[in-house]
């Protein structure tokens, strides 16, 4: 029972320690105004204690570098950033896209006009219903895109939200959550020292046999703000590598059911309209496929480094 109680105590003092650093630097009757090169205000509001912000007064169309760097600054810091009511044509998403860097094709739209614009798209709902898996984007690339935005054009009535988790949340979490044996799920659960020097091996040939497997570090660290995060997902990670395949079996389950602990999550519930960038470095996802009405969605993803 006292060592229940510790444990509660350290868990609400992380809690503190995680809210003070997510609270907004300048805030305004609860939401935060930043001054924008482009226009005099736009209006950013937390989305979720876990991460993520909502912009809206901006139009996208009119994007550029000045605008690119104060959203870049959200971004690191609030590693989801949602801009409302946009209406961006394929190729002006392109461009907005290449404000942020070069952008990637996908080996699933080699065949389109711009194989830099990906399409996701269900038009008779056939393909709204199944099982989503949480992944980071690419992350079998070697060079994996540091952030993706998707642009929802056409949503359901009902369902097809998008789940994120924040893996520097699950990550940070992680020494405390394997001192939690009472619950079955932690006892197996390796400390943060178990897994600071494993690599993973991650692949993409779900998408074709030619996709080259890259191996990245389990552990990444963020290159603009210096923070750890985890950076193994059940969609494209194999395998540790250099260890037994149980032994990478016994590290990588049990750390997957940790980093979509209800805490890390946000669920984001799409309005027509919402452009939403993530951070690949920080976030993991995964669809949602629990609608039937057409779904209609572009995406472009800028490359990123090799993680480290
Ligand atoms: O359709 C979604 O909700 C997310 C799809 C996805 O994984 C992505 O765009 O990277
Ligand atoms: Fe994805």
């Amino acid at each position: 029972m006292l060592a229940e109680r510790g444990l509660l105590a350290e868990y609400s003092k992380s809690w503190k320690r995680i809210r003070n650093r997510c609270r907004p630097r300048r805030s305004l009757g609860g939401t935060l105004f930043v001054n924008s090169a482009m226009t005099d205000s736009f209006r950013t509001e937390r989305l979720a204690p876990s991460m993520g912000v909502r912009i809206t007064g901006l139009d996208l169309n009119q994007a550029n570098a000045d605008l690119v760097g104060e959203l870049r600054e959200l971004l690191n810091e609030h590693s989801v950033v949602a801009v409302s009511n946009q209406d961006l044509e394929e190729e002006p998403l392109h461009e907005f896209g290449l404000l942020w860097g070069e952008t990637l094709s996908h080996p699933s739209s080699v065949a389109r006009t711009n194989p830099h614009v990906q399409v996701l798209a269900s038009k008779d709902g056939a393909k709204g219903r199944g099982l989503g898996a949480w992944h980071s984007d690419m992350s079998w690339h070697p060079t994996p895109p540091w952030i993706t935005m998707l642009h929802a054009r056409t949503i359901p009535s009902f369902g097809g939200d998008t789940g994120y988790s924040n893996q520097r949340l699950a990550l940070e979490m992680l020494d405390l959550a394997t001192r939690d044996k009472r619950r079955s799920h932690r006892r197996e659960l390796p400390s943060q020292d178990d897994i600071e020097n494993l690599r993973a091996n991650h692949t993409g040939k779900g998408f074709g046999e030619h996709v080259p497997d890259s191996v990245h570090p389990v552990i990444r660290t963020h290159n603009e703000t210096d923070k750890q995060a985890l950076y193994v997902n059940p969609e494209f990670t194999t395998h540790i590598v250099d260890v037994k395949n149980d032994e990478s079996n016994r590290i990588l389950w049990p750390l997957w059911i940790h980093s979509i602990s209800e805490e890390f999550v946000y669920r984001h519930q799409w309005l027509a309209g919402d452009l939403v960038i993530w951070d690949n470095r920080s976030v993991m996802h995964t669809a949602i496929l629990d609608y039937e009405e057409p779904r209609w969605m572009t995406r472009v993803v800028i490359k990123g480094d090799t993680p480290h």
